[in-house]
C-alpha cells in the first residue's frame, strides 16, 4: 500500500549474536551502574563541540508525535554561571531553611545536601534543559505538544546516560521555583525551566553519599 507520507529503510544491524549478547548487556549494566549523581566538580574545561555533540544524542530522543518538545541553553559564561548560582542559593536557603516539611528534609539528610551549591559556577558548563508547553513558528503561531514531561524526561535520560558513558559527570538540579533561569537566560514564555545539569569532571577528592538501589526483585517483576 501505499504511504501517504515518505518512508525510508530502518538502519538497522544486530550487533551481538548468542552469549555476546549476554556479555554486551553485562559489561552495560556494569557501566551504567557506576554512575553516580556528582556534587563536587573541578574546574576542567570541556570542549563546546563536545556539548554539541551531547545536545545533539538529548535531542535524538523520541517525543509524543516528534514534537520535540525542548530547548537547550548551554553556560559557560562565568557571568551568567554566577548569577544563576547567586539566584539558586537564594531559592534554597528558602526552601532549606522555611518551605521544606520536616518530612522532606529528612528525606535528604543522607544526601547530605544544603543551600550551597558550589557546583553552579565551578563546574564548567551548566546545561539547562527547557520544556516547551506548545510550539511557536516564526510568524508565533501555536502548535500543539503532547506528552511534553515524558518527552523532556526522556530526552533528559538520554543526556544523563550520554554524559556518562562519555566519563563526565552531571547531577539532576531542581532548584525549586526556578524560574528565575527563564529571566536570567531570557527565555520565551511557551519554554518553562525542567531540569539544571551541571556538566564537568569530578574533583578529585570528590565523595558521593553511601546509596543502596532497590533490588532486581524490588523494582521489576517478569511474567
Ligand atoms: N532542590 C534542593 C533539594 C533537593 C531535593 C531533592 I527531591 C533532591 O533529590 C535533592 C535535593 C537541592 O538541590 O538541594
Amino acid at each position: 500500500m501505499a504511504k501517504e507520507y515518505p518512508f525510508i529503510p530502518l538502519s538497522f544491524s544486530v550487533k551481538h549474536e548468542g552469549e555476546a549478547l549476554l556479555n554486551a548487556a553485562d559489561q552495560l549494566q556494569a557501566e551504567i551502574l557506576q554512575r553516580r549523581s556528582c556534587r563536587d566538580y573541578s574546574d576542567r574545561d570541556i570542549p563546546e563541540a563536545v556539548v554539541k555533540n551531547l545536545l545533539q544524542i538529548a535531542a535524538s530522543a523520541p517525543s509524543g508525535a516528534n514534537k520535540q518538545p525542548w530547548h537547550f541553553v548551554a553556560v559557560r559564561n562565568p557571568e551568567i554561571k554566577a548569577r544563576i548560582r547567586e539566584a539558586a542559593e537564594a531559592e534554597e536557603k528558602l526552601f532549606y531553611e522555611e518551605r521544606a516539611p520536616k518530612e522532606w528534609l529528612e528525606d535528604l539528610a543522607p544526601l547530605g545536601t544544603d543551600w550551597q551549591k558550589p557546583f553552579l559556577t565551578t563546574a564548567p558548563w551548566l546545561l539547562v534543559v527547557f520544556k516547551e508547553i506548545y510550539g511557536q513558528d516564526e510568524n508565533g503561531s501555536k502548535n500543539k505538544h503532547y506528552y511534553v514531561n515524558e518527552s523532556v524526561g526522556i530526552a533528559s535520560g538520554f543526556l544523563i546516560a550520554a554524559i556518562h558513558l562519555l566519563g563526565l559527570a552531571t547531577l539532576t538540579h531542581t532548584p525549586s521555583p526556578m524560574n528565575f533561569l527563564s529571566e536570567i537566560l531570557e527565555r520565551p514564555s511557551h519554554q518553562k525551566p525542567f531540569l539544571l545539569l551541571p556538566l564537568g569532571y569530578p574533583a578529585e577528592d570528590a565523595q558521593v553519599p553511601e546509596l543502596r538501589k532497590k533490588s532486581f526483585e524490588e523494582h521489576s517483576s517478569i511474567l
